[in-house]
């Protein structure tokens, strides 16, 4: 089967693999210096296996007044699954959500056309993401590029509640406790904005507050690798865990969705 699709990467996946700390492949990191333009540089996350072909592509971006160390646990977690992953900081750790989303498209410009694994990444599966500000970020940046595959704000924070122009399948992941972006005035909003034709989901993780994305956690982890892989590398291996949707599961408050995709 695998055969089909040009894109799929590892082996195929079950419930105890995506929910692992850790994926199929190696990971090697190499960081970037902050005096590249359009962002403040980051760490690159990469499997080191170059046999089955190159990789799709993420830029995660922080939360205000955070540093790409708050995202870093994500790095490692999703390129040892079979994508680079770019952990960016800011120019500022104080700049708005849509600067955070100008610097996502930059950081996976820099990654596609100057970094020094460009031969390991397709620049036709890219996706972003990011943390709050970021997760604001991730939609803004989606909103501007409809070719990026894949979008996931984690616990996003923006004033923009209108998100019916992003044609990029997104996944909308809101913390049920979240008091500075609650699901109620950000992630819930958001998830409902989005075009109805759209591949969307809504995932909210259940008792979370709003820095759930700032230490390991295997529910994003699972339907961040899950997404990333259905609609970056188009693997429908992964369905699997979307579609249905999720039932019994205490680490989720609730789920919403467009399946089947
Ligand atoms: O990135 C974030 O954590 C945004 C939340 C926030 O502090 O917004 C109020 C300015
Ligand atoms: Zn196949």
């Amino acid at each position: 089967h695998a055969d089909d699709n040009p894109h799929e990467r590892g082996p195929d996946p079950t419930e105890s693999s995506v929910e692992a700390p850790r994926g199929h492949f190696d990971v090697d990191e190499e960081s970037v210096s902050g005096l590249v333009s359009g962002f403040g540089g980051g760490t690159i996350y990469y499997p080191t296996d170059t046999s089955e072909g190159d990789f799709g592509a993420v830029a995660v971006a922080p939360g205000y007044t955070a540093t790409e160390s708050s995202m870093s646990w994500l790095g490692p977690r999703l390129a040892s699954q079979g994508f680079v992953v770019f952990t960016i900081d800011t120019n500022t750790t104080v700049d708005q959500p849509n600067s955070r989303g100008r610097q996502l498209e930059s950081a996976l410009d820099y990654l596609v056309e100057d970094s020094d694994v460009t031969d390991r990444v397709d620049g036709d599966r890219l996706a972003v993401m990011g943390h709050s500000m970021g997760g604001g970020g991730t939609l803004a940046a989606a909103e501007d590029r409809p070719e990026l595959e894949a979008a996931i704000p984690l616990t996003g924070w923006h004033t923009q509640k209108d998100w019916s122009g992003v044609q990029v399948p997104t996944m909308v992941v809101g913390a049920e406790r979240d008091s500075i972006a609650s699901v109620t005035t950000h992630s819930e909003p958001f998830y409902e904005s989005l075009p109805g034709s759209l591949d969307k989901a809504y995932l909210e993780l259940d008792g979370a507050n709003h820095f759930a994305p700032n230490m390991s956690n295997t529910t994003i982890a699972k339907y961040s690798i899950s997404w990333l892989k259905r609609f970056v590398d188009d693997d429908t291996r992964y369905e699997q865990f979307l579609c249905p949707p999720p039932a019994f599961d205490s680490d989720i408050e609730e789920y919403r969705d467009t399946c089947p995709h």
